[in-house]
């Protein structure tokens, strides 16, 4: 059998395997179909089960989270963990809380932090979470009631040697404290590295609330920098208002770029003097508002109902931060139409494949997310650190080491690259980067 075959055994088996999950099937897709290079060079490692094993998670969970609402009345969710690959460390990998989840994009997630994870060169698995519950319109006390019964079955299955959730979307410092909380008082035990992205006073880390936006713009000055250019004066856009789509901003915005976009889940704001970062994030940090209400401070600013129009607005470079699938094929012939040189996702899968296709066609250069995006998790990595050394770090020293990793995140994806003969392919360079560490541990461990 060659790689080509093998390969597509594997999607056909797991499309008849996991029938319904569109995000999960699309995942592996887009992993698989670039590691044919990669096994036309390593074709010893064909008949040693890696794909077989590496497409199906180790454990799933899926619990009843029942909670009271304010109104008294008994409210269910679904609550999801699933354990996807311990190969290189302890699963590692946010929860997300929102209605659209469901074990499809928990699988999806899952799959896509082993890689990335990898990328990170800290030893962490691949895990991912969360609950159809929708954090949106529920009081303070909604919230911390729902998070206690979350956690009062999800206790049991996590651990700092065994499975570290963080936040993901609708997860943030607030849910994290919470559960952290809740954790804590029912074992008894003030175990740090069992939760990441945790409040400063109690074990958390500087720059964890900073880091996937700040690492996708130090990925992308890597991806710049290649071209012989920087974000001085740059057009950017940056599609969501959440916790990596702020901080993606506020670094763009520090490295002199005009930042003249970003939407939530009704719409898009577009102010053509750059955003004011200071009103959105009281909007949305602070009184956890909509984004049409920046026109409130800002009048001159348009608000335009429909997020996926965003991708109409003229710029230099596009980061999409909020959603999987937020940027389709339409949305990608427009940024090329109108001379988009960068695209970078700092959200999880948010372009589709027919737009990844298109900007690779296009010689669009694309940072895929599980290398651009990856500075969330690597400073979770670097608050797991913190907690077993029972120190902190100053936000100077992590955001140093954040820089130094998303530089060795988007060289190993480059070299990769450029030794598979497809020099500007990071999808293909991050994939097989990341695929290879993975492999090789699961072969060095034997058959599991
Ligand atoms: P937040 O909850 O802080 O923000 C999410 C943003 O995306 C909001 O603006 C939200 O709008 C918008 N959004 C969410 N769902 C949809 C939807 N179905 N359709 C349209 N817009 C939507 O989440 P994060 O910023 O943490 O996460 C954003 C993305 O980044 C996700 O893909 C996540 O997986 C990924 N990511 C997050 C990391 C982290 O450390 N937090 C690390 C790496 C990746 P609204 O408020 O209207 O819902
Ligand atoms: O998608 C992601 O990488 C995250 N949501 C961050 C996970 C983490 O463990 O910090």
């Amino acid at each position: 059998m060659n790689s080509q075959e093998y390969i597509q055994e594997i999607i056909t088996q797991v499309e008849k395997r996991n029938p319904n999950e569109v995000e999960f099937n699309h995942a592996v897709k887009e992993v698989l179909n670039s590691l044919e290079p990669y096994f036309n060079r390593n074709p010893h490692l064909i008949n040693k089960g890696i794909l077989e094993r590496i497409v199906e998670p180790e454990r799933q969970i899926y619990f009843r989270v029942a909670w009271l609402d304010d109104l008294g009345k008994v409210q269910v969710n679904r609550g999801f963990r699933v354990q996807f690959n311990s190969a290189l460390g302890p699963y590692k990998g946010g929860l997300r809380f929102h209605p659209s989840v469901n074990q499809s994009i928990i699988k999806f997630l899952g799959f896509e932090q082993i890689f990335k994870n990898a990328l990170t060169t800290l030893p962490m698995g691949g895990g991912k979470g969360g609950s159809d519950f929708d954090p949106k319109g529920k009081s303070d006390n909604e919230i911390m009631r729902f998070c206690q019964a979350f956690m009062s079955e999800l206790y049991r299955h996590i651990g700092s040697d065994v499975d570290v959730p963080a936040g993901d979307i609708g997860v943030g410092a607030r849910e994290i404290g919470y559960m952290y909380g809740y954790y804590k008082k029912i074992q008894n035990l003030h175990t740090q590295g069992v939760l990441t992205g945790k409040g400063i006073l109690y074990g958390g880390s500087l720059v964890r609330t900073q880091a996937t936006g700040y690492g996708l713009v130090y990925f992308v000055e890597n991806m710049l920098n290649d071209i012989n250019e920087t974000f001085k004066n740059k057009q950017v856009v940056v599609s969501g208002s959440g916790n990596v789509a702020i901080y993606a901003i506020e670094k763009a915005q520090s490295l002199g770029a005009k930042v003249i976009a970003c939407s939530d889940s009704n719409g898009y704001i577009y102010d053509k003097n750059g955003l004011d970062l200071n009103v959105i994030k009281k909007i949305k940090e602070v009184n956890r508002g909509r984004i049409s209400d920046y026109l409130i401070d800002i009048p001159n600013a348009t608000y335009v109902e429909g997020f996926r129009n965003i991708w109409s607005i003229p710029c230099d470079i596009a980061l999409p931060c909020a959603t999987q699938d937020e940027l389709d094929l339409d949305g990608a012939q427009q940024l090329v139409k109108n001379g988009c040189k960068i695209v970078a996702e700092g959200a999880n899968m948010p372009c589709t494949q027919e737009a990844v296709n298109y900007f690779l066609k296009h010689y669009v250069y694309f940072g895929p997310g599980k290398a651009a995006n990856a500075g969330g998790v690597a400073t979770s990595g670097l608050e797991m650190s913190q907690n077993s050394l029972r120190l902190s770090w100053t936000f100077e020293e992590v955001d140093q080491k954040l820089k130094q990793i998303m530089n060795e995140i988007y060289q190993s994806a480059k070299t990769t690259a450029v030794n598979y003969n497809d020099p500007n392919n990071l999808v293909l360079g991050a994939n097989i980067a990341g695929f290879n560490k993975v492999a090789q541990a699961m072969l060095a461990q034997g058959i599991l």
